[in-house]
């Protein structure tokens, strides 16, 4: 039901329904607040170095940030600032877009999953498929009136930017350049526009809990103002401040899998605070739905077995969509 979004009323007290119990509490006091993130720089000419930069990344934190990557400072902006004016509709404008049906391919909805949770999340999102665009666009809201430009703009951007990544994440794993794009088929493109409305009572919940991305390759614009992205390293949980003019990389469940368990898809999670809203917009690269995915050829070896079973993504999504967020990383389930 569309009155179950957040974004459209200030809220003085937190509702019962989002109240973690008190294990499940992110226990803010204890997050790492200023860790080094990899930073990685697309406009080094030295090509072996920044390979082998993505690598290191991906082995150590399955996490990195990108700069000079190739998607103008102006479309990003205007990216975050379309996605706040949306936010700022009316609610019976944002009611006619609501939907809790995860099969839709252009909703508006809340918290993660509503049908299945049993504590909601404090975030509202606008979920949109992407690729190939001139089929998806007409759906799209009109409202600002100059969303559909800018965000089909941002949609490209982003896409060549996640075709250039995997061509440096298939060399790092020493596979052919177009291992990973020619693997994963003709991908779909999914977008999440994430907004986190100021919350009354951040300690006790989520924007959206601990979880791994079960895509391929996840690109996060996110508020240069606001905080709130944290990835688990090493048994903690660390911030991802904004840094000006770069974008968030992380490698999803399918990576995982395709670099046989060498690259990892890590947990991360989404705080919220008492000040300020926040907004994030993630682009998902999704392998095509019935390729079949496993690690590759190259990488299994007598003292490196295959680590996951082959399956098709259409099953691997199937499953993730069927569980609550935080339970075990989807990928143990295809475990060989
Ligand atoms: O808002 C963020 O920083 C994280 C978003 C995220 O993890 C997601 O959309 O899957």
């Amino acid at each position: 039901m569309a009155e179950q979004l957040i974004s459209t009323a200030e809220h003085d007290t937190l509702p019962d329904s989002y109240v973690r119990p008190e294990t499940q509490r992110p226990r803010l006091r204890e997050v790492v607040p200023d860790a080094e993130i990899p930073v990685v720089d697309l406009a080094v000419p030295d090509r072996a170095a920044v390979v082998a930069r993505v690598a290191e990344a991906c082995r150590t934190h399955g996490f990195f940030q990108v700069v000079n990557h190739g998607v103008a400072e102006e479309l990003t902006a205007a990216m975050l600032a379309v996605a706040y004016e949306f936010f700022r509709l009316p609610a019976e404008e944002k009611a006619k877009l609501y939907s809790d049906d995860p099969g839709k391919k252009m909703r508006l909805s809340t918290s993660f999953n509503v049908r299945k949770e049993t504590v909601h999340n404090w975030r509202d999102y606008l979920r949109l498929h992407c690729h190939p665009l001139e089929q998806y666009v007409p759906d799209w809201p009109d409202n600002p009136p100059s969303f559909r430009e800018t965000v089909s703009a941002y949609c490209r951007e982003v896409r060549a930017l996640g075709f250039r990544l995997y061509g440096a994440i298939s060399e790092g794993l020493d596979l052919d350049g177009v291992y990973i794009k020619e693997t994963l088929g003709e991908q779909e493109q999914h977008m999440a526009v994430n907004f986190y409305p100021r919350c009354p009572a951040p300690e006790l919940t989520y924007g959206l809990p601990a979880h791994t991305d079960p895509n391929a390759l996840t690109i996060l614009l996110m508020d240069q103002q606001v905080a709130g992205l944290q990835v688990l390293k090493d048994g903690r949980w660390i911030a991802v401040n904004p840094r000006p003019g770069a974008l968030v990389v992380n490698l999803g469940d399918q990576l995982q899998a395709l670099s046989n368990g060498r690259y990892k898809s890590v947990w991360h999670r989404a705080v919220v605070n008492s000040d300020r809203p926040r907004m994030s917009v993630a682009s998902f690269l999704c392998p095509c739905n019935d390729v079949r995915i496993g690690p590759a050829a190259k990488l299994v070896t007598g003292d490196t077995p295959a680590v996951y079973r082959d399956y098709t993504y259409a099953e691997y999504y199937a499953k993730f969509w069927s569980r609550n967020l935080d339970q075990e990383h989807c990928l143990e389930l295809f475990r060989t």
